[in-house]
């Protein structure tokens, strides 16, 4: 590595010759390919990203942070050129750097990001405060970049941003990094127009070579305004290539190779030349620099760890998400009105399989969770029994409308949320801790969260059976995949919870756990520990709680609450009442159960306690660090179970 130990900003990397940043966009894929073969992370989208992010850097990159990407997941090369090429083979693990822009890791980066989309909508508001404080300080306005890739541009929040553009004569330079994929191929009318523009290739090196020989004819005052003024127009008559951008009054520059640095450069000094909102559209090829990743860029655009030599693995579904394939399969084939909806997200959420067998019956929204929820509720209009598969996180964006679009409508939709609870490697913005308090507001809505993944077959099939939006979390694919619910468990009524004994049934006093999901293994582990193995022999526990025996009590459905008889008898025989929740504490599921038994006439137990997410954010790191973070772990749970156990009763 010559030059990218030495570099620390975008003033270093304006001081490398031109002719050297092939060299320096080589060493940055040495890097970037070492560090997601030992750790994981996005591949491909960083590999493509490269060139162009070295050219924003010449041409954008000071004062730091005005660069907003979108998504934030191509910032790999952003984060080796702004100082933190030290650190970066600790890329995804706990305390080292996040896999996508992180404000707590760097000034160089504009917003902690991870939801696609809004990078267009943040740059404008940005921009606005600038244009204020340049107008306060009575200087030029800096320029505002949102960098962003032709997937995360399905996204409505992207339309909306640029309305306001149009109008708002700001600094702004959108960057469109059209790869043509998503994380599979892109989708929809969208798509298809950006590549009527890619094969209109001559569209930018006309318009420059026309500009220069205009320069080059000795005109004079206005009449050199009038042929600038002009040159644009006869560009589009030649051409017969107006934009849509155009078409909105922005400036429109591209196509452009955006791995050619020097050809981006060019392009990006043009950009800056502007005096108001300008879109700048390059084509960049996903995985360029590792052949495998170039002709499957799908399979590396999240990759976990692999050998370089070898290449990644074809990830097979597994787990959880491997019964929700089955399960919906076998639910469209006995059910015609079953159809299946993603957003942008097949691979991910395990439906490349329903997609092919029922290729009319399944429908990719784009990155576009909301319309994705919208369109739900009217085919649950049409008659139809749509099927929504989302990861959790991306669910926040959809409260409204299944609010409105179907909770109101009173029609029936199934909801799928993978990745429920922690999800490693991610980090952050990638938590699905949220939707449990989130969702479980909407009247009427039911939500299951099965502990393992034997019993996601049987919360489809209710879900089918249910009215209303029914919910079916789970967490992402292998996680927590053997099964807890062993044959010392005894169902409790319709299969909406089961319960299993520890300890000496001798015990004076009784500590009732209830939780649910895939924590549901790590509460056993702990009770096994604290009270003893359910036969009553303490052979597990090397220091059994006195006098105690504990239940747990696993639930399967957990909105609404089970209310039959032998729930709440259960609930009333405990002598302490604990709780244990991976998803946020506040509105959470056990808040819900702590009131509901508080308010029961039959709790007779002292005191309830919940174990639930305290803090708002939780950052990145293996399943064994995020949990050991937010104390859900085997051990920070017995250690719990024993204090709130010790000196009551
Ligand atoms: C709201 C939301 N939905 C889904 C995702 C998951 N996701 C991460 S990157 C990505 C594809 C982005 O495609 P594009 O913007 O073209 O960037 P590329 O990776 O192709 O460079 C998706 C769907 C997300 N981050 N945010």
């Amino acid at each position: 590595m010559k030059y990218l130990p030495e570099i620390r900003g975008p003033e270093d990397v304006g001081a490398i010759p031109e002719k050297e940043l092939p060299a320096l966009a080589g060493e940055l894929r040495e890097a970037i390919l070492a560090a997601v073969s030992e750790n994981g992370g996005h591949l491909a989208s960083n590999l493509g990203a490269v060139e162009l992010t070295v050219a924003l850097h010449r041409c954008f990159g000071e004062p730091a942070g005005r660069i907003v990407f979108d998504v934030g997941h191509q910032t790999y090369a952003h984060k080796l050129l702004t100082g933190r090429y030290d650190r970066f083979s600790t890329l995804r693990r706990r305390g080292g750097i996040s896999g996508f822009t992180n404000r707590a890791e760097s000034p160089a980066d504009a917003m902690t990001a991870g939801h696609s989309g809004s990078s267009l909508s943040v740059a404008v508001g940005m921009a606005e405060a600038e244009a204020s404080a340049a107008r306060a300080e009575n200087r030029a306005c800096l320029w505002t970049v949102a960098v962003i890739g032709d997937g995360s541009f399905t996204n409505g929040m992207v339309y909306e941003a640029l309305n306001s553009l149009a109008d708002s004569g700001l600094k702004i330079c959108v960057v469109l990094n059209d790869n043509e994929m998503s994380i599979s191929k892109n989708v929809g009318g969208l798509s298809r127009y950006l590549s009527a523009i890619r094969t209109s290739e001559r569209y930018f090196s006309f318009k420059l070579h026309a500009k220069q020989i205009f320069s080059k004819i000795p005109l004079i005052g206005g009449g050199l305004v009038k042929a600038a003024r002009g040159f644009r127009d006869l560009v589009k008559r030649t051409t017969g290539a107006e934009t849509f951008f155009e078409k909105l009054g922005l400036d429109y520059i591209g196509p452009v190779n955006g791995n050619d640095t020097k050809k981006m450069i060019r392009v990006l000094e043009e950009a800056k030349t502007k005096t108001g909102p300008v879109i700048v559209h390059c084509i960049t090829k996903k995985g360029l620099g590792y052949p495998d990743a170039e002709n499957r860029p799908d399979l590396y655009h999240s990759v976990g760890p692999f050998d370089l030599r070898k290449g990644a693995e074809v990830p097979v579904p597994s787990g959880f998400t491997a019964a929700v394939s089955d399960a919906l399969i076998r639910m469209a084939e006995q059910d015609a009105s079953v159809t299946a909806i993603t957003a942008a997200m097949k691979d991910g959420c395990g439906l490349a399989e329903f997609a092919a067998r029922f290729p009319d019956r399944f429908f990719d929204a784009g990155i576009a969770e909301e319309h994705a929820a919208a369109m739900a509720g009217g085919m649950a209009l049409g008659g139809l029994t749509p099927v929504l598969v989302l990861y959790s996180t991306f669910s926040q964006r959809i409260f409204d409308q299944l609010w409105h679009d179907v909770a109101l409508q009173g029609t029936h939709i199934l909801l799928c949320l993978s990745h429920a609870g922690l999800v490693p490697g991610d980090g952050v913005t990638h938590q699905g801790i949220y939707d449990t308090a989130l969702l479980s507001r909407l009247p009427g809505i039911t939500i299951r969260s099965p502990s393992s993944p034997e019993g996601i077959c049987a919360a489809l099939d209710k879900a089918l059976a249910d009215n209303g939006i029914s919910v079916v979390r789970y967490p992402k694919g292998g996680a927590g995949t053997e099964s807890t619910l062993t044959a010392e468990w005894l169902p409790g009524k319709n299969g909406n919870w089961a319960y299993a004994d520890f300890g000496s049934g001798d015990a004076p006093r009784r500590a009732v756990i209830v939780t649910y999901g895939r924590i549901t293994g790590n509460v056993v582990r702990a009770a096994q520990a604290v009270f003893g193995s359910p036969s009553g022999t303490d052979a597990d526990a090397a220091d059994p709680a006195d006098g105690w025996r504990g239940t747990v009590c696993s639930l399967d459905r957990i909105v609404p609450l089970p209310e039959d008889e032998a729930f709440r008898d259960l609930c009333g025989s405990g002598d302490a009442l604990l709780f244990v929740e991976e998803g946020i504490r506040s509105g959470g599921i056990g808040e819900a159960f702590a009131s509901s038994v508080c308010m029961s006439s039959r709790h007779t137990a002292p005191f309830v306690s919940i174990r639930a997410i305290e803090t708002g954010f939780v950052p990145h790191g293996s399943l064994a660090d995020i949990e050991r973070f937010t104390g859900l772990d085997p051990e920070s749970l017995e250690a719990w179970i024993r204090k709130e156990l010790n000196g009551r009763g």
